[in-house]
């Protein structure tokens, strides 16, 4: 049984599709991230970065405590190890999955968060230039990956961890763009993953956990997101989320 800590965030989708595409039993607990259920020191022992995605294994295969883990990367290279599946045996296709896989990790995803903060959660005044590098980042990712896909299916052989981290940014790309024409193999790549029976059941499970009526003010999600000094700046500079 794997515990997972979850909100409705794309880090948090690639390991519940990554869960329910191994047919592993798993439960969905939400973390209300805006109420600031993450800086609890019960969360925290599990999630020391204070973010979802965390899971807790209650079977490790050393049989041994419950393992907690961080991390959506590494969470989905450790159900990949713990279940044979997702990431291939062959040296060269692992070095090309696990290259994808810290891509996004460190490119694709924290930069995409980034192009969010600057679309919908930052200071007027900053916006601007703040979309032009961020989303001009999203975009540029969208066409390394594209190109990579040209002539593959997936991106390292068969369908693997490398492809559900990736897409879990890629699925909301209407906040970047209007569509995915630019990007066709892209475009392809994503229905594909879409279209997959685990990848929907996973996002309704995610879904379904999440318990929406908590109330906070505006005030109180800033300085739980993004920390008091960023929040006293919002506050000065007094703009609407939007
Ligand atoms: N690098 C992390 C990113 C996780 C992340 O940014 N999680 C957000 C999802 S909403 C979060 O928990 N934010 C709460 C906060 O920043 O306080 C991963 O891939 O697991």
């Amino acid at each position: 049984m794997i515990d997972l800590y979850v909100e409705g965030s794309p880090a948090v989708f690639k390991v519940a599709m990554m869960l329910e595409e191994c047919g592993l039993d798993w439960a969905a607990h939400h973390v209300a991230v805006g109420e600031g259920a993450q800086h609890t020191p019960e969360f925290r022992a599990i999630s020391p970065n204070g973010k979802v995605p965390a899971v807790v294994d209650h079977d490790p295969q050393d049989g041994g405590e419950p393992l907690a883990m961080f991390e959506s990367g590494a969470i989905l290279v450790y159900l990949a190890e713990k279940t044979g599946r997702f990431l291939p045996d062959d040296l060269r296709m692992r070095a090309q999955a696990l290259q994808w896989l810290f891509w996004q990790s460190s490119g694709l995803s924290p930069l995409s968060g980034q192009a969010i903060h600057f679309i919908r959660y930052a200071p007027e005044e900053t916006r601007p230039y703040g979309q032009l590098r961020y989303i001009g980042e999203v975009q540029r990712h969208w066409g390394v990956l594209d190109g990579h896909l040209k002539g593959r299916e997936w991106i390292a052989g068969d369908y693997s961890i490398a492809d559900m981290g990736a897409y879990g940014w890629v699925n909301i790309y209407d906040r970047f763009a209007k569509s995915l024409d630019e990007w066709p193999d892209l475009k392809r790549w994503h229905a594909a993953i879409a279209a997959r029976d685990p990848v929907k059941r996973a996002y309704e499970k995610v879904m379904v956990a999440r318990d929406e009526t908590a109330a906070f003010s505006e005030r109180e999600f800033q300085r739980n997101m993004f920390g008091e000094p960023a929040a006293k700046t919002m506050g000065a500079l007094a703009s609407p989320r939007g």
